[in-house]
C-alpha cells in the first residue's frame, strides 16, 4: 500500500527514469533554471542498463555512436573500450556522466511515482511517490524507457518451477553462477542470442527453448571501429551533425541498389561486406528496397540462412535455426558473437517450440510432448512490453481523470511521440510515435530532450503555462506513422515493433519508421509554424495555431524531393517535343509493372488514320473472353504514349482482370481540340465493334484515363450516349481534367509544387485547345450534358490542382443520378498514384479502381444495352 502523502514540494518538473534520457533531461532543465527532481526505481543511474545485467549484455550500435554528443569534453574524457561495450561498461558510464554533472543530487532512487493527478484549477501535476511524498509540479516528464517492463512468462506452470529462476531483464546483481548446473533458456531475441554462448561455458547442459528463429549476425567485437575513430578525431561536430540528420541516427551513407535489379555479384559483394562489419544499420542496408519490397527482402534473408547453414554442424538444428516466417529486419536483428557455433557443443541442445511446444513448466523443470527436461535453472529471455508498457503502467490521470491506459486502449496516440491530448505538460521522451528503438537512441534522446527544453524555454518567454496537442495535431501524426510503416514490410511481422509479443496488445507499428532525420525536420517545423498543432495557454489566453504536420505521403514526398534534386527545366519552359524527351527519359528509367498474361500492339483504323494500341491480358485464369477497358494515357493532350503509362496499364489489367487496350491518339500542339476527344470516341467504337477478336466480351466495355486521358475517356462517354453507342459499363477518371477554370481553390493550394503545376496546366490548355474552345463540353465535360452516363470511378487527390475539378465532377454526376464511387488519394499528388512499383502507398487506391472495374461487369448489361 502507498503510504499516506506527507511531504509537500513545489517544483517546475518532475522526470520519471534515471536512464540515457532521464540524466539528460535533468541536465538540460537544470541548465533552464527550473527546479527538478528525478525518481527511480532502481538503486543507481542507468535505466534498463541498470537493470539488464544479464551475461553478455551489450549494445547493438557501436558505442563510438551510442554515446551522448552534448557534452564535447564528457567525449574527450571518455574512451569506450569496445566497438560494442559490455553492460557494465556503459552503466560505468552512466555514472561517470551523473558525477561529472553532480546529477546524482536532484534524483531519488529506489523511489517509485506511484501516481499522477492533473489538476486543472492549479495547472500543475499532483505527483505522490512510494516513499508518501506529494509534490506538485508544472511538468511531468516521462523518461521510463522503451523496453523497461518486463513481459511476464506467458508460461502454464511457469511459478512452480522449484530451482532458480532468471530473468534477463532483472538479473541479480551478484550475478549467477551455472557451472555445473542444468540450464533452459527462454527465448531467443537480442538477450537469449546474447547471454546464450555464455550460459553455455558454465552450464554442464544448456537447452535453449526457441519459439522463433531469428536474424543474427556476428559482432565482430573488438576495438571501436578505426573508420568511424578517424571521423571522429578529424571532425567530431560534423559527425555528430550528419548522425542528427541521418536516417537511423549513424551517418552511413544509404545505398540506392536495389536488391531486385543488382547483379548475382554485387549482391554477394554488398551483402558480405555487411556480414564482414557486423553492424545492424550495415545490414539493413545491403539493399534500398529490402525493407519494403519482398523479393529483395528474401535475397538477404537466404544468404543469413546461408551462413547459418554454413556454421551449424547438424542440420536438422541450424534449419531450425534458420528464421522463415517473419521478413528480415521486422523482427530486431541481434549481434551476436559465437551463437550459432554454440549448437555446435555437445552439451548444448535447441528445442523447436513449433514442433515440440512447451505443455508446461514443473517443479523440476519443463514438459513437452516427446520428453520432460530437468532443470537446476531457467532462464526466461522473453522480452519487454515494449514502448508503451511503461508509460500505460505509470498511473498518470490527465484531463477529466482520463488515464493513459484508457486513452490507449486501442493503441498508443500521441502528437510526435511527444505528447499526447488531455495530458498538458507531460512529455514523454522516445514514445511511441517517434524514431526511438528503429534509431540509435541516444541520438534521439537528445534530440527528444533539447526540443522538450527548447519548448519550455519558448514557453517562458512568451509567458505560456500549459501545452498540450490538438486531436486534429495528433490524429493526423498517427495517421502519418501508421502511413510510414504500411510502406514497409514491418506491419506484417508479430514483433515486439509491433505491439504481437504481449497478447491483447493492440496491433500497430509503435515507433516511426520514416527515420531520424525526417522526424527531426517534422518536429523543427512544428515550432518555426508557432507550435503548428499545440495550444498553449497562460494568463495572458491561449494561442493554437491549429493542423497536421505531415499530410502527404512519405513515399509521395520522397519522389518529390528526388524530383527535386534533380533539378529538371519545368516543363512548361521547353518545346513540346523537348518536354516528350524529358518524359520518355524518365519513364525509362522506372520499374516494368507487373507480370501480365500477354501484351501485344496493333493499330486501331480511325477517320484520322490509324491509332497504335497495346492490349494487355490478365495472366490469371479463367481462360476465355474477359471484359475490355479501353485506356487513355495522361500528359495535358501533348505528351505521353503507349509507354508512359504502361506499368499502369499493367496493373489495372492484373487488378481488374480485365483486357486492357491502352490507345494513342492524336496530340496537340500537332493535332488540336477536338481531335483527342474524336479519337477517343473512335477508338472506343472500334474496340466495341471488336470485342470478341480483342478477346473480349461484347458489351462488357468501360473507359479508363489518367489526367488528360481522363478527360478524353468522359467526353467519349458523352458522346457514346447522344451517339447511341456503345454500351459503356463504366468510367474510371483519374485526377481528370473536366474543366477549363484554373481559379478552384485546389489550383490555389497545390498548383506550384507538386510536379503539375498551374504554370503546366496552362502550357498544355494552351497547346491543346483555343481559348473560345475550352468551354466545350468536349474539352470541358463537367459543363456537358451528364445525363445518362455510366457509373463513374473518379480519383481526386489530395495535392493535385485538379483536385476540386474532379470532385465537382463527382458530385454533378451523382446530382443527375449517376452512381459516383470517389476515391480519395488521401496524401497523393497528380502523378503519384499512377507510379506503379515505386509509389508504395498509391496501391491501395489502385485496388480501389481495380475493384470499382470489377463491379462495373459484375452488373451485367441487358440484352437491350447490348443492342
Ligand atoms: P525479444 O526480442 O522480445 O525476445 C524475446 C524472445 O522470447 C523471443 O524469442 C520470443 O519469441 C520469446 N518468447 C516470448 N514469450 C515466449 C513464450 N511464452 N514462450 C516461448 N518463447 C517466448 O526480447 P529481448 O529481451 O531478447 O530483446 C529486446 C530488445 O532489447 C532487443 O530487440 C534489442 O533491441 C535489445 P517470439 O519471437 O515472440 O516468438
Amino acid at each position: 500500500m502507498n503510504k499516506p502523502a506527507s511531504v509537500r514540494e513545489q517544483l517546475d518538473a518532475v522526470v520519471v527514469g534515471a536512464g540515457f534520457s532521464g540524466l539528460y533531461m535533468l541536465y538540460r532543465l537544470r541548465q533552464l533554471g527550473l527546479s527538478v527532481k528525478v525518481f527511480d526505481s532502481a538503486g543507481d543511474v542507468g535505466g534498463t542498463w541498470y537493470w539488464n545485467r544479464y551475461p553478455g549484455a551489450r549494445c547493438d550500435i557501436p558505442t563510438t555512436d551510442y554515446t551522448y554528443s552534448f557534452d564535447p569534453e564528457l567525449e574527450k574524457e571518455w574512451t569506450w573500450s569496445e566497438k560494442y561495450a559490455t553492460q557494465p561498461e556503459i552503466l560505468d558510464y552512466l555514472r561517470f556522466v551523473a558525477d561529472r554533472h553532480g546529477l546524482r543530487s536532484d534524483i531519488e532512487f529506489s523511489t517509485s511515482v506511484t501516481s499522477a493527478r492533473w489538476d486543472e484549477q492549479e495547472k500543475r501535476w499532483r505527483i505522490t511517490t512510494g516513499r508518501g511524498k506529494e509534490i506538485r509540479c508544472r511538468y511531468y516528464i516521462m523518461a521510463t524507457g522503451c523496453l523497461s517492463i518486463p513481459k511476464p512468462p506467458d508460461i502454464e506452470g511457469a511459478g512452480r518451477f522449484a530451482g532458480q529462476v532468471y530473468f534477463t531483464s532483472r538479473w541479480p546483481h551478484e550475478g549467477a553462477d551455472f557451472t555445473g548446473q542444468r540450464v533452459a533458456v527462454i527465448g531467443t531475441g537480442s538477450s537469449g542470442i546474447q547471454s546464450i554462448p555464455l550460459i553455455a561455458r558454465q552450464a554442464s547442459r544448456l537447452t535453449v527453448f526457441q519459439r522463433t528463429a531469428n536474424f543474427s549476425i556476428p559482432a565482430h567485437n573488438g576495438p571501436a571501429p578505426a573508420d568511424r575513430l578517424k571521423r571522429l578525431g578529424e571532425d567530431r561536430d560534423g559527425y555528430r551533425h550528419a548522425a542528427r540528420w541521418s536516417r537511423g541516427g549513424i551517418p552511413i551513407e544509404p545505398t540506392d541498389v536495389l536488391g531486385v535489379t543488382a547483379s548475382e555479384a554485387v549482391r554477394r559483394e554488398r551483402f558480405e561486406a555487411a556480414w564482414a562489419q557486423g553492424e545492424l544499420f550495415g545490414i539493413l542496408n545491403v539493399f534500398a528496397d529490402q525493407g519494403v519490397n519482398p523479393a529483395s527482402n528474401d535475397i538477404v534473408a537466404e544468404m543469413i540462412r546461408e551462413k547459418i547453414r554454413s556454421i551449424v554442424k547438424d542440420p536438422g538444428t541450424a534449419e531450425a535455426l534458420c528464421p522463415k516466417d517473419h521478413y528480415f529486419g521486422t523482427k530486431r536483428p541481434c549481434l551476436d558473437t559465437g551463437y550459432f557455433e554454440t549448437y555446435n557443443l555437445p552439451h548444448v541442445l535447441l528445442v523447436d517450440l513449433r514442433k515440440q511446444p512447451i505443455i508446461s513448466i514443473t517443479e523440476e523443470g519443463i514438459e513437452t510432448p516427446d520428453e520432460s527436461f530437468g532443470f537446476d535453472a531457467i532462464v526466461y529471455a522473453t522480452g519487454f512490453d515494449a514502448m508503451t508498457g511503461a508509460l500505460v503502467a505509470a498511473d498518470v490521470a490527465g484531463r477529466d481523470g482520463l488515464s493513459l491506459k484508457e486513452k490507449w486502449a486501442t493503441g498508443p496516440s500521441t502528437y510526435l511521440g511527444l505528447m499526447t491530448a488531455g495530458f498538458p505538460n507531460v512529455f514523454m521522451l522516445t514514445g511511441p510515435g517517434s524514431p526511438s528503438v528503429l534509431s540509435n537512441m541516444t541520438v534521439s534522446i537528445e534530440q527528444h530532450v533539447d526540443w522538450v527544453a527548447g519548448c519550455l524555454e519558448d514557453m517562458r518567454e512568451e509567458r505560456f503555462e500549459t501545452i498540450e496537442p490538438t486531436s486534429l495535431a495528433e490524429s493526423g501524426w498517427d495517421q502519418h506513422v501508421q502511413d510510414c510503416a504500411a510502406i514497409t514490410l514491418h506491419p506484417t511481422a508479430n514483433s515486439w515493433y509491433m505491439g504481437a509479443n504481449v497478447p491483447g496488445k493492440p496491433r500497430v507499428l509503435l515507433p516511426y519508421i520514416g527515420g531520424v532525420n525526417a522526424y527531426r525536420q517534422a518536429c523543427d517545423e512544428v515550432v518555426s509554424q508557432g507550435y503548428l498543432g499545440f495550444r498553449r495557454t497562460g494568463p495572458e489566453g491561449a494561442r493554437c495555431r491549429d493542423g497536421v504536420i505531415r499530410r502527404m505521403q512519405p513515399d509521395v514526398a520522397m519522389v518529390l524531393d528526388l524530383v527535386a534534386a534533380m533539378g529538371m527545366p519545368p516543363m512548361d519552359t521547353l518545346s513540346a517535343a523537348d518536354a516528350r524527351a524529358l518524359m520518355a527519359a524518365t519513364a525509362a528509367i522506372r520499374p516494368p509493372g507487373p507480370e501480365v498474361g500477354e501484351v501485344t500492339d496493333g493499330v486501331i483504323p480511325v477517320p484520322a488514320g490509324d491509332l497504335p494500341y497495346r492490349l494487355y491480358r490478365p495472366a490469371v485464369p479463367p481462360e476465355g473472353p474477359r471484359p475490355l477497358v479501353v485506356y487513355f494515357h495522361g500528359g495535358g493532350w501533348v505528351l505521353g504514349n503507349l509507354d508512359s503509362d504502361d506499368p499502369l496499364c499493367r496493373d489495372l489489367c492484373q487488378r481488374s482482370g480485365a483486357v486492357v487496350v491502352s490507345v494513342n491518339y492524336r496530340h496537340a500542339p500537332e493535332a488540336r481540340f477536338p481531335a483527342a476527344a474524336l479519337d477517343a470516341f473512335a477508338a472506343v467504337q472500334w474496340v466495341d465493334a471488336n470485342a470478341i477478336e480483342l478477346g473480349g466480351i461484347p458489351g462488357q466495355l468501360a473507359v479508363a484515363g489518367w489526367s488528360a486521358g481522363a478527360n478524353i475517356a468522359t467526353v467519349a462517354c458523352q458522346l457514346a450516349r447522344d451517339d447511341g453507342g456503345p454500351h459503356i459499363s463504366g468510367q474510371v477518371l483519374i485526377c481528370p481534367v473536366v474543366d477549363s477554370d484554373m481559379t478552384r481553390l485546389s489550383y490555389q493550394k497545390n498548383g506550384d509544387g507538386y510536379i503539375l503545376t498551374t504554370a503546366l496546366m496552362r502550357w498544355f490548355w494552351d497547346h491543346y485547345a483555343d481559348p473560345a474552345d475550352r468551354a466545350d463540353p468536349r474539352a470541358a465535360p463537367l459543363h456537358g450534358n451528364l445525363d445518362g452516363l455510366p457509373p463513374t470511378c473518379i480519383v481526386a487527390a489530395d495535392f493535385d490542382p485538379l483536385r476540386d475539378e474532379g470532385v465537382a465532377y463527382a458530385r454533378a454526376l451523382e446530382d443527375v443520378g449517376v452512381p459516383v464511387r470517389l476515391a480519395r488519394a488521401r496524401g497523393h499528388t497528380h502523378t503519384s498514384v499512377t507510379m506503379v512499383g515505386v509509389v508504395i502507398s498509391g496501391a491501395p487506391v489502385r485496388a480501389e479502381i481495380g475493384a470499382a472495374l470489377r463491379n462495373f461487369f459484375a452488373v451485367r448489361p441487358t440484352t437491350e444495352q447490348i443492342e
